[in-house]
């Protein structure tokens, strides 16, 4: 049976490792990836006869090469391809937390937003409209106390939802000034022709478009390793750019 991988992504504190050591419980190792150097928390569980192996990332405040942890973070999103990453924000800062969860939207749609600790915004008084929220960003989104178990099921069959394909998101895009909306509509799809379908070539290109030398390096690399060869049924015109980047 296929063995469904779920990343957990959000900034510090906002109850990851909570939310992972209910979920897994002593089904736990750590394990590394890629040939990184880095080891994550990983763990199993399952959820309506589906198996899952769940990674706990490190918590960080955007997705960009700042450091060590933001690289590891966005790495994993991006090129080990998790079949669901779950983004966990908290509830009573939800403006805050939104950043990253735009980030996480613009480098995969197969997305779950999860408002934790909303037994603490409950306190506070602040009502968190999950349905609205799921409009707007076009992904499943619960809201949940890893602390006090509660919301986990309803997060979970979302989660089965998008990993088996039954909810494909659409998340909402980002629209940057016309400046570099123009810069976008020219580079897409050279990364496009380059790797295929396979990523996320929007959001590769605002990188590249950012210099941002981190990611040039691992793109190299996994060039240089073969990785980036478009699976079958890929966008691929013949002709390779690869050389341009590289
Ligand atoms: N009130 C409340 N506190 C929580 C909840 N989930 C986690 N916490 C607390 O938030 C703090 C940070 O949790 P942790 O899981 O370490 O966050 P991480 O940095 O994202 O891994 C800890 O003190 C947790 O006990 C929750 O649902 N409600
Ligand atoms: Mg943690």
């Amino acid at each position: 049976m296929a063995v469904y991988t779920v990343a957990l992504a959000g900034n510090p504190n906002t109850g990851k490792s909570t939310l992972f050591n209910l979920l897994t419980g002593l089904r736990q190792h750590t394990g590394n990836w890629a040939g990184k150097t880095v080891d994550l928390a990983q763990g199993d569980f399952t959820h309506n006869g589906h198996e899952f192996r769940m990674i706990d990332l490190p918590g960080t405040y955007s997705l960009f090469s700042n450091s060590k942890d933001e690289e590891v973070t966005r790495d994993f999103i991006v090129f080990e391809e998790p079949d669901v990453t779950i983004v966990v924000l908290d509830a009573t800062s939800l403006e805050r937390n939104m950043n990253l969860a735009l980030q996480v939207l613009e480098m995969t749609n197969r997305v779950v937003v999860c408002i934790n600790l909303i037994d603490e915004a409950k306190r506070l008084g602040i009502h968190v409209d999950t349905a609205l929220l799921s409009r707007k960003l076009g992904v499943p989104v619960a809201a949940i106390s890893a602390r006090n178990k509660i919301g986990i099921s309803g997060l979970l069959s979302m989660v089965a939802s998008v990993a088996t394909g039954e909810i494909v998101p659409e998340p909402v895009r980002v629209r940057y000034q016309e400046e570099l909306e123009r810069k976008l509509a020219v580079l897409e799809p050279v990364v496009r022709d380059t790797l295929g379908l396979r990523f996320s070539s929007r959001w590769l290109a605002l990188r590249l478009l950012d210099e941002d030398t981190g990611l040039l390096e691992t793109l190299r690399q996994k060039m240089k390793g073969g990785e980036f060869v478009p699976r079958k049924g890929d966008v691929n015109h013949g002709r390779s750019a690869c050389h341009n980047l590289a």
